[in-house]
């Protein structure tokens, strides 16, 4: 598959559309015309990407700071997965290392000579920075090297649109891609007026450019718009599932999340070994036996320096784990990277507002630790993580363990007296809490039990004066609940700093 600028639904230049309007999604109220012979080639395209059915070949070169050079990966090994998962094909990989990024091409003039001779070389008509460039950057690099360039965020951006489903994802990922685009515009077009020699193209150029930056300003706008009622209908929703227990799963792309909510479960959830195959949240219902029914959430997966537009426009569709009474956060253990990927995710809690929510670690994929010595290491880093493989299914049972510890940590011990009479009421009692001890005579049941709030007044209601209610306290005491749970409490937020 050709890398392309605008996959989405609604700006890809593929549908057969004619106007550049129709390219960038504006249907309707269309005023303006092009003056006849001025008509653009390929501006949905502007890169040349359209058309081809070959895989491209692509280059992939990267500054790298001393802060990020890393003694378990080799450089430019994530990207060269997302440049695959994209569907190109990685000619040759190099990396130059530098103190600061270069002002006009990020890494430094010589070495765009070295990209150019070896794109040159291996017949590589596409260039990937593992960088964020600037539009200023990636034109100065364009010019130089005579090839088209890409940064690592609009790549993730392509990949995000080649794999939404839903209206949300799709919607979402329209507005990160515009939002990216529109101060590219200029090199957009300049790249234009290049192929074509620029001859008597400066002016329309210079004026469409302003014409582009009108309507992908109003399309932003109509995003944003469609956007909000989304997360306005999605925290409805939310509000709507009254209180019940909510887990979310977050964690790094491919660690293992949705194949935990399949085995967690019972479900058959797509999972992929692929970065970002989920993008649409999946809420199931995790059952741990009566009266410990949560609901799970499986949603995107989190990158290092992933667009801070993505994140942004994701916003609704993470409301779930902003709103979360429980995140577990999955790791690839058997990743090298594994700690640099917690803490990439925990760095996009942070930014998104759910760095607070209650939080336990899980290292996944044990069964493929081969590593004694990387696994003590994240054991010593991290001493309060679980072990599981959502795979062979080791670990789940004290996983499940924790969350019950969790649920039983918002519930309020009670004892509650019932006549004999009260058969409903002594069913609901048996459904909706946990029962610790109870005791039955002539008169009728007392019985002791954790219930969750909102589940005493139903009771309140069904006993009227026949029975009575004792509220005897929180169910596990703060103070006592590590020594309750085995392992560590699911309440508590695991530590963000090296132990
Ligand atoms: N060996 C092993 N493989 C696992 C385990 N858990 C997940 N995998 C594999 O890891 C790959 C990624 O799993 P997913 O569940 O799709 O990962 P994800 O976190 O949902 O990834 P995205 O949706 O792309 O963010 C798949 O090939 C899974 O089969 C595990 O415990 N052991
Ligand atoms: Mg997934």
């Amino acid at each position: 598959m050709p890398l392309r600028r605008f996959r989405n639904r609604n700006v890809d230049p593929n549908r057969g559309r004619t106007s550049r309007e129709e390219r960038l999604g504006i249907e309707h109220g269309r005023r303006y015309r092009r003056p006849p012979g001025t008509e653009p080639e390929r501006i949905g395209d502007p890169f040349g990407r359209e058309g081809r059915s070959h895989r491209e070949r692509a280059v992939l070169f990267g500054a790298v700071f001393p802060e990020e050079q890393s003694p378990h990966e080799a450089p430019l090994t994530e990207l060269e997965r997302l440049a695959e998962t994209a569907g190109a094909l990685v000619a040759s990989k190099l990396t130059q290392r530098r103190e600061q990024p270069h002002s006009s091409t990020f890494v430094g003039p010589g070495f765009v000579e070295t990209v150019r001779e070896c794109a040159e070389r291996t017949a590589a008509d596409l260039l990937i920075a593992d960088n964020e460039l600037s539009p200023s950057q990636a034109f100065n690099i364009e010019k130089r090297a005579g090839r088209r360039v890409i940064d690592r965020a609009e790549l993730i951006l392509d990949i995000f649109a080649a794999h939404a489903r839903s209206r949300e994802a799709k919607t979402a990922v329209e507005l990160a891609q515009l939002e990216y685009a529109l101060p590219r515009l200029k090199r957009l077009w300049t790249h234009l007026e290049r192929q074509r020699g620029g001859i008597g193209l400066r002016g329309p150029g210079e004026a469409q450019i302003e014409t582009d930056r009108r309507l992908v300003k109003k399309r932003i706008a109509e995003l944003r718009r469609v956007l909000k009622q989304i997360q306005e209908r999605k925290q409805r929703e939310l509000k709507a599932r009254g209180e019940i227990f909510t887990v979310a799963l977050v964690g790094y792309t491919n660690a293992g999340k949705s194949t935990l909510l399949n085995a967690l479960c019972g479900l058959e959830q797509k999972t992929a070994d692929q970065l970002f195959a989920t993008l649409d949240t999946k809420t199931a219902l995790l059952d741990l036996g009566r009266p410990f029914r949560a609901l799970l959430t499986d949603t995107v997966g989190f990158i290092q320096k992933i667009p801070h537009h993505l994140i942004a426009s994701f916003h609704a569709t993470l409301a779930e784990v902003k709103e979360a009474d429980l995140l577990l956060h999955v790791v690839d253990a058997s990743h090298p990277e594994a700690e640099r990927h917690i803490e990439a995710v925990l760095e996009v809690l942070q930014q998104i507002g759910a760095a607070e929510r209650p939080r336990l670690l899980l290292f996944n994929k044990v069964d493929l630790l081969a590593d004694a010595m990387h696994l003590a290491h994240l054991r010593r880093r991290f001493p309060g993580a679980l072990e599981i493989s959502a795979r062979t299914g080791a670990g789940l049972e004290i996983l499940r363990e924790c969350v019950i510890a969790a649920m039983r940590a918002r519930m309020q011990r009670v004892r509650v007296e019932l006549p004999v009479a009260a058969g409903a009421a002594i069913a609901y009692v048996h459904q909706h809490a946990e029962v610790i001890e109870e005791h039955y005579d002539e008169r009728g049941a007392v019985i002791e039990a954790r219930i969750e709030p909102r589940d005493l007044g139903p009771l309140e209601g069904m006993l009227g004066e026949s029975g009575r209610i004792e509220v005897l306290g929180p169910a596990v005491p703060p103070a006592l609940a590590p020594g309750e749970l085995a392992p560590p409490p699911a309440t508590a937020a695991m530590p963000t700093t090296p132990a």
